[in-house]
């Protein structure tokens, strides 16, 4: 897969896409629609005739797991994050046969650099001066009050001004005119320090309608000392080929289907949103930084790629899964007793975490707590809830039984403070607020706890062994009887 064209290829073959002719509005009308079908977890949908518009719009491509698999490259999200696990762990080769083994590995990262081809058919068409008008791309509006339309997912690509370090991130776009757009990169975001560090205006360059794994590195917590392109290059196994834009010195990927060239200048602010945001609620109107465009550039015959968020579950809340299970190992590089992470849609990407850990010694699971509050954009998580290692922390009821019956709600809570995404509406102020960690492990006089920990209540597996042998002769229906009851009762 090279490009998006290939994806909505492969989504054909496997059934995944459904082709809509019928005329439909991108104002609400599509959002109403993308958000029945996301729901109920059904297909990528293509709209061929946008009210008002010639340019089809790709929505939903990543709302199921198994697209999201396909778009990763993988059959599953174990097999996501065994192939980060190789890069987390710090052994060192002693045997001259893991040297070159661990080389070859080094080679292969290597070769996973973007690298810079001469054309590419994202500038099939090229529109500088007069001619950018943003009126060629198919934008939504998503929700009623959105404060206008908005470009949804687009890859913004910056540089840091000292570094020359290239990051790459999604941030929203609202349209304000044919040439003028909203940057909403939130003031902890990568590219906000770009312009923080910028005295003059700091170039941008976004790409819209790319290789999904590309798309997906630009939403996903890359360190910012690592390039998501070269992380794109992993996700894909294969480097991604990028073209060098005709306005601004970056580069974007060369087969994108849009491409928007501009320059945001650092001392400008205007109001932006509010706009139907994936907490649910709407985002409130706010200051951000203004981009400016000088060019745009596309493919012949372009596709609009897209999203709506709002209420979980949506599509994004696929990307936060496969976010979750191939951040999981590299956590654990900080955090090896980290067992195991689950991030409930409910809390939409990071207002929740529920882990599991090896939990050795007094106050361990404080240790974990802050751990985690420290580790990049989990710095946002309100609500950490800490069980062993036994718990399936997928499983919310084991979850649950654990917090109601082993927390002291006086001793085994943490309640803290610390920066909060800047889509919380529930702190007093933005940006900052409340937080809470839970420890639903079992304590010890290590602790403070002088009494006796009862055990928990199971069989033993000698009497659980014997029962399955008679379940047969009792009449009572299934097989595996160890496995819990088997209604209807027959
Ligand atoms: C559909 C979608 C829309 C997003 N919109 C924004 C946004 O408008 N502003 C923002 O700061 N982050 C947004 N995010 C989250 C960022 O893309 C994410 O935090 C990413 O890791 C940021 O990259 P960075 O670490 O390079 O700054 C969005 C994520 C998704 C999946
Ligand atoms: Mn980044």
């Amino acid at each position: 897969m090279k490009d998006l064209r290939d994806f909505i290829k492969l989504l054909q073959e496997r059934r995944e896409l459904v082709v809509i002719d019928a005329p439909v509005d991108p104002v609400l009308e599509i959002t109403e629609i993308a958000d029945r079908v996301s729901k109920a977890g059904g297909p990528a949908l293509l709209f061929t005739r946008p009210k008002g518009h010639g340019v089809p719009i790709l929505i939903n491509q990543f709302g199921s797991h198994e697209r999201v698999c396909l778009a990763l490259r993988v059959d599953s999200y174990e097999s996501l994050a065994s192939r980060v696990e190789p890069l987390a762990s710090p052994s060192l080769p002693d045997t001259a046969w893991q040297k070159i083994k661990a080389l070859s590995k080094l080679k292969d990262l290597a070769a996973l650099q973007p690298r810079v081809v001469k054309d590419g058919p994202c500038q099939d068409v090229v529109l500088t001066g007069d001619e950018v008008d943003l009126g060629v791309l198919p934008v939504l509006q998503c929700w009623p009050l959105d404060g206008g339309r908005f470009i949804t997912l687009p890859l913004v690509i910056t540089q840091h001004p000292l570094t020359g370090r290239r990051n790459v991130g999604m941030y929203r776009l609202q349209v304000y005119d044919e040439r003028t757009t909203g940057m909403h990169w939130h003031l902890h975001k990568d590219a906000a320090e770009h312009l923080r560090a910028s005295r003059e205006r700091l170039e941008v360059a976004v790409a819209i309608g790319t290789d999904p794994a590309i798309t997906y590195a630009a939403t996903a917590p890359v360190p910012s000392m690592l390039d998501e392109m070269a992380f794109a290059g992993f996700l894909r196994g294969e480097a991604v080929d990028m073209v060098q834009c005709r306005t601004v010195n970056l580069q974007v990927p060369a087969h994108s289907e849009f491409v928007l060239e501009g320059w945001v200048d650092p001392a400008e602010r205007r109001l932006e949103g509010p706009f139907g945001d994936h907490t649910g609620y709407y985002s409130l109107a706010d200051q951000y930084p203004v981009l400016h465009l000088t060019a745009i550039t596309h493919r012949r015959e372009p596709i609009y790629s897209t999203t709506v968020v709002g209420r979980p579950p949506m599509e994004d809340t696929y990307l936060a899964k496969a976010t979750e299970r191939l951040f999981l190992p590299l956590l654990r590089i900080t955090v090896p007793e980290l067992v195991d992470m689950d991030l409930p849609k409910e809390g939409v990407f990071h207002n929740c975490a529920l882990v599991s850990m090896r939990k050795r010694y007094p106050m361990h699971t404080r240790k974990v707590m802050h751990a985690l509050w420290g580790a990049g954009q989990m710095q946002f998580c309100k609500c950490i809830v800490v069980v062993e290692e036994d718990v399936d922390v997928h499983d919310y009821a084991q979850v649950a039984w654990r917090v109601f019956n082993n927390v002291d709600w006086k001793r085994d809570v943490v309640v803290t403070e610390g920066p909060l995404d800047a889509l919380d509406h529930s702190s007093p102020q933005p940006f900052w607020g409340g937080k809470i960690g839970i420890d639903a492990t079992r304590k010890g006089p290590d602790e403070g706890h002088n009494r006796e920990w009862p055990p928990d209540v199971t069989m033993s597996a000698e009497v659980k062994a014997r029962i399955d042998r008679l379940w047969p002769e009792l009449g009572l229906g299934g097989s595996a009887a160890s496995t819990g009851p088997v209604p209807p009762w027959v």
